[in-house]
């Protein structure tokens, strides 16, 4: 409580009213009081758990940019709660939403940006319901080129809505605006700039902001700190240990690929190889990588008998096959989301990767595989379609 001994207040961070510093001159001590503002967003909900990861980290270095540079101090990242994805199909106990620590070290990733679960918000946001001063619902604009040329801008726009929230009834917002956007993450500062005066703001459709750079030494110390939760790597671990008999995070004794079927195998078949033609791939890779190695671990979305299909493929060639297939208490405990991201972590280990072309799962592989230090050739491999054009995946090698 503020009371006539603290006999005057200093505005910090240039002059904008982002922390409040007190000074008490009875006791001649000052301390800063946080005046914390909040960015929610949001993602379109057809997207799946591994773009939804590269979309939290546009937002997440957004806000450690500015942090870095002094300005916006105020501001904090709320990290939408993982909520009836489309992919996650197990009949586990009822849809709730699940904060990010789940899945993620959450420590970790605090000390790249300043973020906060959305049930940590709740417990310090007096107001109850939260509500949200403005929702800006992002949308493409009609034509992304004008004269041939991709412009940054923005506009107020018409015609949106945004229902949501995860699934809780205790947040609300005053206000939806419709944005036409196209442009840089950093560019939505704009929006934000436009009523200084909100607390809580949101952003819907947060995919439609570009990263500001790709790939660069921010964008890899924002993936680095993304580390998976203990508990799901001590589980990848167990499995690695058990069966494929490797106890380091480098084994040299299996390969590993992401075999992305479902919709990849309905509607891109000219990406994507027949069974038979995968087996020949891994085959050949085999050959070319080290000819020593038998075991083979594929983490894969297809139905059980299209995996047993190529288990019995890969087998006359002379294979060992493993795949993790999670007990009903497994489910229970990761859920679908854990549970895919053991079979990342166990794809990450291994010598040699072959993944999808084009699938976001592959991608993630990939850049865990760089953090550990492989040598990115046993990493950029993917499954070309039996026959027809094959382009080579493009290599994203990390930054220190
Ligand atoms: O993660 P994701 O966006 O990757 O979506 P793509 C695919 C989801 O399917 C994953 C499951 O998040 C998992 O829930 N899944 C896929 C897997 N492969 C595996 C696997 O090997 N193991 C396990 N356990 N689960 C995008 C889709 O998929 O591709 C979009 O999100 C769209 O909706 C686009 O279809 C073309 O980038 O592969």
């Amino acid at each position: 409580m503020i009371t006539k001994s603290f006999l005057f207040l200093t505005f910090l961070a240039f002059g904008k009213q982002e922390s409040l510093e007190i000074c008490e001159v009875e006791n001649q001590s000052c301390h800063k009081v946080s005046y914390e503002k909040y960015i929610f967003y949001d993602v379109n909900p057809s997207e799946g758990f591994n773009l939804r990861r590269d979309v939290y980290m546009r937002f997440a270095i957004m806000l450690a940019e500015a942090q870095e540079s002094g300005r916006r101090l105020s501001w904090r990242l709320v990290l939408p709660p993982w909520y009836n994805l489309y992919h996650w199909k197990s009949v586990t106990k009822k849809n709730v939403p699940l904060p990010w620590g789940s899945f993620f070290d959450v420590k970790s990733m605090q000390s790249f940006s300043p973020i906060v679960e959305l049930y940590d918000l709740f417990d310090k946001a007096k107001q109850h319901p939260v509500i949200i001063d403005r929702i800006y619902v992002l949308q493409n604009f009609a034509d992304a080129f004008e004269n041939g040329e991709f412009i940054e801008k923005w506009e107020v726009s018409s015609g949106c809505n945004y229902e949501g929230f995860w699934g809780y009834n205790n947040i609300t917002a005053k206000e939806v605006i419709c944005i036409n956007f196209q442009g840089k993450i950093s560019k939505l500062w704009e929006l934000i700039g436009l009523h200084p005066q909100d607390k809580y703001i949101m952003f819907a459709h947060g995919e439609i902001a570009l990263h500001d750079a790709y790939g660069t030494k921010t964008y890899w110390d924002c993936r680095r700190s993304m580390k998976f939760n203990d508990q799901l790597v001590q589980r990848a671990e167990e499995f690695v240990s058990k069966y494929l008999e490797c106890s380091t995070k480098m084994c040299n004794n299996y390969i590993s690929i992401h075999w992305r079927r479902q919709d990849f195998a309905r509607y891109r078949k000219k990406d994507v190889p027949s069974i038979k033609g995968t087996a020949q791939q891994i085959k050949k890779a085999v050959k070319h990588f080290n000819s020593y190695i038998n075991k083979v671990y594929i983490a894969t979305d297809a139905a059980i008998s299209s995996l047993r299909d190529l288990e019995i493929e890969l087998t006359h060639l002379g294979f060992s096959v493993y795949y993790y297939m999670p007990s009903k208490a497994d489910i229970e405990k990761f859920r679908d989301g854990g549970v895919a991201i053991i079979d990342q972590i166990i794809c990450s280990y291994a010598a040699y990767f072959i993944g999808t072309h084009e699938s976001t799962f592959s991608f993630r592989i990939q850049e865990e595989r760089e953090i550990l230090g492989h040598d990115s050739s046993s990493t950029f491999n993917r499954f070309c379609p039996d026959s027809g054009p094959c382009e080579r995946p493009s290599k994203w090698t990390i930054v220190y």
